[in-house]
């Protein structure tokens, strides 16, 4: 499904160190007795949720993960080192599934969430372990315990961060197409698109994630067109882009007509915070944007940004105006703890 962003990795806990056989041997002390050291422990595979992830893309590119072993113990008592954890950074809403991609494991809802998926190996016992009162020289250590070796899904339901709306042809999916690596259905008709799309956009080294969904026309919450009901995807977003195409007779009408649909189907939809921008301006005069941007000001009450995804113009000043707002939908949002942890001098 297009909503769901999935992953399959493999993973590997380590096994522990062997335990060592070693007698004490000094000048002048006889039977110095057994002194050998437990192996260490193998490392975990962990998977934690953390604050500013949101695509499991990662695990695109590294699917295998190992903890690192035990060491052995050695002579003198000494314990051999514990093997490093492996921690699965994800990001939070993450699920995580068995290999069959049914059975749940974990659902790491929250940023601090974690589990254990794969337990490194104990550690063997050195020989100083074994001594009795009826054995005081025993000759054999443990080895440490295997790790294991699994498979597990990770799956992401993606919420996206930002909602693209404007009428049909408004150059939404242009859009989206030009800033992720979506590949929406474009042509210069309306009702293009069917179904909503998502894309993750990459701004000054930071994500998000974009959504477009069918446009909407005057009536849509009667029905008319494809509806409203596709307003549901965006519900949950930070904030909307509204474009509003350029070359249309009135931008100021056009931004009107999209403003009663969206009023008509909910009031948290219409208070969403909003960027207005007047798109396809690669194919209008600057004095054509003069008109259309004065008469999206008239009506939206707002300055309008003019971009063209077709020239690129206005396109990075867009993605930055949305990530402001996300940035600080998510800060409100974060519990405290969270943002601690991600405080960094
Ligand atoms: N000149 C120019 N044309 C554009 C631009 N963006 C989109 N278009 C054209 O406008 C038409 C509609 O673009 P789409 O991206 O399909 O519009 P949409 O808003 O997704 O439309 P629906 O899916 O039908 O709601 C296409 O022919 C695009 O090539 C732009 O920046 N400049
Ligand atoms: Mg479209």
């Amino acid at each position: 499904m297009k909503f769901l962003d999935e992953a399959k990795v493999y993973i590997f806990s380590a096994a522990g160190g062997d335990g060592c056989v070693s007698f004490r041997r000094e000048k002048f002390i006889e039977f110095g007795g057994p002194n050998g050291g437990d192996g260490g422990r193998g490392g975990d595979v962990v998977a934690e949720a953390v604050a500013g992830l949101n695509t499991l893309i990662d695990y695109r590119y590294q699917q295998h993960f190992k903890a690192k072993r035990g060491g052995n113990g050695m002579g003198k008592d000494r314990h051999g080192a514990n093997g490093e954890d492996v921690v699965l950074k994800v990001p939070a809403g993450t699920q995580i599934y068995d290999q069959d991609g049914e059975t749940l494991l974990a659902d790491l809802a929250n940023v601090g969430d974690r589990i254990v998926l794969a337990r490194g190996g104990n550690g063997g016992f050195g020989n100083a372990h074994f001594k009795t009162a009826t054995n005081r020289a025993p000759r054999h250590a443990n080895p440490g315990q295997p790790g294991e070796e699994r498979t597990v899904r990770l799956r992401l339901k993606l919420i996206a961060d930002a909602g693209l709306i404007g009428l049909p042809n408004a150059g939404k999916s242009t859009f989206l197409a030009a800033v992720t690596a979506a590949k929406p259905k474009i042509a210069d008709y309306p009702f293009t698109t069917l179904h909503p799309q998502l894309g993750v956009v990459s701004v000054d080294g930071r994500e998000f994630v974009l959504a477009d969904i069918p446009g909407l026309i005057d009536g849509a919450h009667e029905g008319v067109g494809l509806g409203d009901r596709f307003l549901g995807h965006i519900e949950r977003c930070s904030v909307l882009l509204h474009l509003v195409d350029g070359t249309s007779e009135d931008a100021g009408a056009a931004y009107r007509t999209v403003r009663n649909e969206l009023k008509a189907y909910s009031d948290s939809l219409a208070q969403k915070p909003e960027i207005v921008a007047l798109s396809k301006t690669d194919a209008l005069t600057p004095e054509q944007i003069e008109t259309q941007v004065a008469r999206l000001k008239k009506v939206s009450r707002k300055t309008p940004l003019v971009l063209s995804a077709h020239s690129g113009q206005g396109v990075p000043e867009a993605l930055r105006a949305l990530l402001d707002i996300i940035d600080k939908t998510r800060q409100a949002a974060e519990p405290p703890a969270a943002k601690a942890a991600a405080w960094q001098p």
